[in-house]
């Protein structure tokens, strides 16, 4: 029996897409990050860092939103699932490249756009972190011109974890209209059903009150 721990409005929501995605029933405990669930000793046992998302299949707990998408395509399978090694390589690669080199600015230009409560955001930390997406965003924008998807031409977990980490980028201010390729195959994905419970982010958090609660928060 799989249970997936973590409110859809956090990152468990890319977790929540790939158990659709592969129709497995699942159980399903909506943690909600902000009111100190994550840090009760109960949540604390399954993921020790009190975040979520964490998923619990059978003897395995795992946390790590990305890690946890890869682990059930390799061992569910299906059409996501990578077809060979070199697949698992490259989705692999790409949920590595989303976490390292796109999600942190991404969420630094969306708090302070948006997610910060309006007297909190810093505008010049806001350009700054959109100005770090310039050469990711280049690199997918390329990729995604010169196939359907990340992989070629099949819907696999790398696009999954790649657009999940996406659903900030409209709240960004990031001029689409120069990513072409990249806006057609975010809207590819994000339409597909199994993501539908995906909805733009409606609350703020408080910012917190220096850059390494900042850092915290967001590593
Ligand atoms: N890298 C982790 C990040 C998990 C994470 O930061 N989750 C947030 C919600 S989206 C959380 O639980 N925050 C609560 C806290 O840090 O206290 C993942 O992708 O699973």
């Amino acid at each position: 029996m799989i249970t997936l721990h973590g409110h859809p409005f956090s990152r468990a929501h890319r977790v929540m897409w790939m158990l659709k995605e592969l129709a497995l029933p699942f159980s399903h405990v909506p943690t909600d990050f902000r009111g100190g669930a994550t840090r009760t000793p109960e949540h604390l046992a399954i993921n020790p860092n009190g975040r979520v998302p964490a998923l619990v299949d059978g003897d395995l707990v795992l946390f790590e939103s990305l890690a946890i998408n890869l682990y059930l395509a390799r061992r569910y399978g299906g059409p996501l699932a990578p077809a060979d090694v070199a697949e698992d390589a490259l989705a692999t690669q790409w949920s590595f490249w989303v976490a390292t080199e796109v999600e942190k600015p991404l969420l630094l230009a969306a708090a302070n756009l948006m997610l910060f409560a309006q007297a909190s955001r810093d505008a010049d930390q806001a350009a700054l972190a959109i100005k770090k997406l310039d050469r990711p965003l280049k690199v997918l924008e390329a990729q995604v011109a010169a196939r359907p998807y990340l992989l070629g031409d099949r819907f696999t977990v790398a696009d999954l974890n790649v657009s999940a980490v996406m659903t900030l980028i409209p709240i960004t201010g990031v001029p689409m209209g120069d990513y072409p390729n990249l806006a057609a195959w975010l809207d590819r994905c994000l339409e597909r059903p199994a993501a539908a419970d995906w909805k733009p982010i409606s609350f703020t958090i408080p910012r917190p009150s220096t850059e390494a609660g900042i850092l915290a928060m967001f590593v």
